[in-house]
């Protein structure tokens, strides 16, 4: 790497992220079954109709992969919970989840690194799925209880805890535009959907102050919007897909309120009562996560509201096609602390990129390279940054795109399940250790 760890402040995080799903082996454990196992069955969901069935198996080997993150001297383990291991119905308890999450959250300590939870990364229990997962009401206060769950068992021992990753995810990729379970295409669904991610996401940042817990966050995923021409409608275009994507989530933890462009098309589908709700939404924060990868080229087209048209963008690519711009994190960490957390600790909870370059991923240290001096230079011009977490620990199961798409420092044979260290994880090591 072109950088070291003197080049941070001391106390800087350093961490590698995973979730749940997308490592443990969801088979394993007495775990009930999730809305992502039912929408990979539907056809052309996920390539080769691939799951978390055994994914990594991090369930019986996660001694080895603390061991990887201690040699290459992580500051810091950002994981998820599962809500369908801990509660297999979305109600009742699996004692053998709870304990798996408490020899987990153990086995980091004595490994030196410092437990960073978020309570949801996607795998919502099918039987919640069966009664209208994030589109009904009752999904706040069902998330309340796993929050009180899970974290009366393992909340003593948390770094840090964020509720809900990446609500955009959760709600309009998931429920518009239909690429995540549970595979929706509805503007009432979605927007159903966006405000009760923020209920639960109050709802669970309230029940875990009252258990006397702190360092709690919100972790949003932001992409930057780029017009895809010089019109002022291509420019209208992007403002607009900034809203939905970006400012719609941050301004309702954030400011209680949502953006006037945004529901100029949501508002009609809103359950009733929507504006009494920000007392919840607004539960305070000590600090706010960005996950950030690419930006997308926007012009409008003819389609219904949102009538957004994405355009290929003529920057260098990741092996997703998602366009390489690290511009943009420092853009998004200078706007979340001027404009919504103002002097909150922010974490670059999520960054990194998918790459078919085998063992020696020179274009993933280019990559965070780039990104990591985009998020010094957002701190030269104030942003109190306090960590950055790359994405990700080890290949894994990559949501729609299955096993194929590898965004880990670590290589998984998926067949052996062996972990080889890529030229990237050797490269961190020497930036972190020496
Ligand atoms: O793998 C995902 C992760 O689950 C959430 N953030 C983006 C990553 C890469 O697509």
């Amino acid at each position: 790497m072109n950088f070291n760890r003197t080049d941070f402040p001391k106390g800087f995080l350093f961490g590698a992220a995973t979730s749940s799903y997308q490592i443990e082996g969801h088979q394993f454990g007495g775990a009930g079954p999730t809305h992502w196992d039912t929408f990979a069955t539907g056809p052309g969901n996920v390539v080769r109709q691939e799951n978390g069935a055994l994914a990594c198996d991090h369930y019986h080997r996660y001694p080895e992969d603390f061991a990887l993150m201690k040699q290459a001297g992580f500051d810091s383990y950002r994981f998820s919970t599962s809500w369908a291991r801990v509660m297999p119905d979305g109600i009742n308890v699996n004692p053998e989840g709870l304990d798996f999450y408490d020899k987990l959250v153990d086995s980091m300590l004595e490994n030196g690194l410092k437990p960073a939870a978020t309570l949801y990364h996607w795998e919502l229990p099918s039987a919640l799925s069966d009664r209208g997962g994030w589109t009904n009401r009752d999904v706040a206060k069902w998330f309340g209880d796993f929050t009180a769950t899970i974290m009366g068992r393992i909340g003593d021992r948390m770094e840090s805890v964020a509720a809900v990753n990446e609500p955009w995810c959760v709600t309009w990729l998931s429920h518009y535009i239909g690429h995540h379970a549970p595979g929706l295409r509805s503007l009432r669904a979605a927007a159903r959907s966006m405000h009760h991610v923020m209920l639960a996401h109050g709802t669970a940042i309230s029940t875990m102050r009252d258990m006397g817990m702190s360092n709690l966050g919100g972790v949003f995923n932001m992409e930057y919007a780029n017009p895809a021409d010089n019109s002022p409608e291509a420019a209208r275009a992007a403002q607009l897909y900034d809203g939905i994507y970006n400012r719609f989530f941050l301004s309702g933890a954030l400011r209680g309120e949502y953006p006037a462009d945004v529901l100029e098309g949501i508002e009609p589908h809103l359950p009733d009562g929507w504006q009494d709700d920000f007392p919840v939404i607004t539960a305070p924060l000590d600090w706010v996560g960005v996950n950030y990868y690419t930006r997308k080229n926007l012009r409008f087209d003819d389609t219904p509201w949102p009538s957004l048209e994405e355009v290929e963008g003529d920057l260098p690519k990741t092996a997703l096609d998602w366009e390489i711009y690290p511009e943009g994190l420092a853009f998004f960490l200078k706007r979340t602390h001027e404009e919504y957390s103002k002097g909150l600790p922010i974490y670059v909870t999520e960054n990194g990129m998918a790459s078919d370059s085998g063992f020696d991923d020179q274009d993933r240290i280019a990559y965070l390279n780039a990104h990591f001096a985009a998020a010094k230079d957002a701190m030269d011009a104030g942003v109190p940054l306090a960590g950055y977490y790359v994405w990700s620990l080890m290949d894994n199961f990559e949501w729609a795109h299955g096993y194929k798409s590898r965004f880990g420092m670590v290589h998984m044979d998926f067949e052996s399940l062996k972990r080889t260290p890529k030229a990237s994880y050797e490269a961190l090591k020497i930036a972190l250790t020496r």
